[in-house]
């Protein structure tokens, strides 16, 4: 977070917020609530609500809550479906589509039992609607075109309104155009906080929300290629991709919860380091406790959503990411042949009509390349980035930072910078004599006699094809 997070209500003049509504008149209450607008991508802080039941809300990472009004008991939230320009990391744009200024939409907060208007305005060139994922709710009221409403042409305005029933993590999306408007980032999420004390959802200290998704924008453009099915090279969080996304700030001894839903078109296996959590729930709500295990790494399907929580007990730095290794990199991961143990010199050429100004991997690894500047085409989350204190992390795409503090105060979810590691406890070079290892006796040999046996040894050298299909096999 940084000084951004003051910037909070940008846009139309923030009158439409909680706090104001009850100086609006009546006139004004018949009207449509004036829509609110994000200019910034940072991690607001938490909206703390000032009317209606209280709970404890919300951070979305890189993201914000939407202001509300309430209309005679009625909470009111105005969502524009709209082009927007998101910044998936610093010096990196991508023209997507949005609601209120930036992709994904903002966090929708309400509390179970609440009665919930939303208007929705459609300043797209091609229709929409909004479905509400996870919500027991009117079926007409579901959000799938052609089925249950028609779509929302252009230039209009429908309105949404239901009770909501369940306490739990959900989120939102189009039903129309899907595989254009959700390739173009039009998603968001939604927190129905428990009325009073639930046995299956505990008080937590810190509340993290995001979504997962995914983009195919080719190094140098701006608009994601929608047809793209599985070969996509930014894996983001929030549309936000590292070292984009903000770090995770927690106090030491803070119970966290995390929730996370996943709307790409593959699994993540979300992995977290140094702490084992508990699934607590889903987008059908709070898990039994009978089926709750600890684990350090989940795993979260498309269209699912899942709300891990741990006690953040070991302070440090702890990295928190997609465990598939492919994932964690940024854009530049296509057409680009491995080039380990390559003798190189003579395929420059070739490789440098694929990628112009394209410098030769090392022959050692990928590892050189995070530590030299790549000659990139404009507007290209560079392949991997994120300097930390002992040098490169090496990573991009889906991962973060969960950082543990013991002087983090209450409420507060700045960044504290890095971890100084008390003397001692960080991995250190060996000095001393190397001797050779001791291999065991029969190393090397099979469970059973190859039957066919070669006329010679074959060595193999692994090499990823150029033009490789896909990153999900
Ligand atoms: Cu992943």
């Amino acid at each position: 977070m940084t000084t951004n997070r003051r910037r909070f209500l940008t846009g139309t003049a923030g009158v439409a917020t909680a706090a104001a509504a009850a100086s609006i008149s009546k006139v004004a209450m018949a009207a449509l609530p004036e829509p609110i607008t994000q200019s910034s991508p940072d991690t607001m802080p938490p909206l703390v609500p000032d009317t209606g039941r209280p709970y404890t809300p919300v951070v979305t990472l890189n993201g914000w809550t939407l202001p509300w009004r309430m209309n005679n008991g009625v909470k009111e939230f105005h969502l524009v479906a709209e082009p927007v320009v998101r910044e998936m990391a610093p010096g990196f744009k991508a023209h997507l589509w949005g609601y209120n200024g930036q992709s994904p939409g903002p966090t929708i907060e309400v509390v179970e039992g609440d009665h919930v208007r939303i208007f929705v305005t459609n300043k797209l060139p091609e229709h929409t609607s909004v479905h509400w994922h996870g919500q027991r709710l009117p079926n007409g009221m579901d959000g799938v075109t052609g089925l249950t409403q028609a779509g929302i042409p252009p230039g209009k305005t429908f309105v949404y309104e239901f009770v909501a029933r369940r306490p739990g993590t959900f989120m939102y999306h189009p039903h129309a155009d899907e595989m254009t408007q959700m390739a173009m980032g039009m998603m968001g999420s939604w927190i129905t906080h428990p009325k009073s004390r639930h046995p299956l959802i505990d008080e937590v200290d810190r509340d993290f929300v995001f979504l997962l998704n995914a983009y195919d924008i080719e190094p140098g453009s701006y608009t994601p290629k929608i047809m793209t099915m599985l070969d996509f090279n930014l894996w983001s969080w929030n549309s936000r991709v590292f070292p984009g996304i903000d770090s995770l700030n927690v106090r030491l001894n803070d119970k966290v919860r995390i929730r996370i839903g996943n709307l790409t078109m593959t699994n993540h296996p979300m992995h977290l380091h140094g702490h084992e959590f508990l699934v607590t729930g889903t987008d059908g709500g709070p898990t039994p406790k009978s089926t709750r295990f600890h684990e350090v790494t989940t795993d979260i399907a498309v269209g699912q959503m899942r709300q891990i929580e741990f006690l953040a007990d070991e302070e440090g730095d702890w990295a928190f990411h997609c465990h598939k290794s492919h994932h964690t990199m940024n854009a530049m991961g296509h057409d680009v042949p491995t080039m380990i143990g390559v003798e190189h010199r003579g395929v420059v050429k070739q490789i440098t009509k694929l990628i112009p100004d394209y410098m030769v991997m090392g022959e050692r690894g990928m590892a050189d390349m995070a530590e030299m500047e790549m000659p990139l085409p404009d507007n290209t989350a560079p392949m991997m980035t994120g300097d930390g204190p002992f040098g490169s992390v090496e990573m991009g795409g889906m991962f973060s930072v969960v950082k543990v503090r013991r002087g983090q105060k209450r409420g507060d979810y700045s960044d504290p910078g890095w971890y100084p590691h008390p003397a001692g406890t960080v991995a250190y070079e060996w000095t001393g004599a190397l001797p050779d290892p001791a291999r065991a006796y029969g190393a090397g040999r099979s469970s059973m006699p190859r039957r066919q046996q070669p006329s010679k040894d074959v060595e193999v050298k692994v090499r990823k094809p150029a033009n490789h299909g896909g990153h999900d096999h």
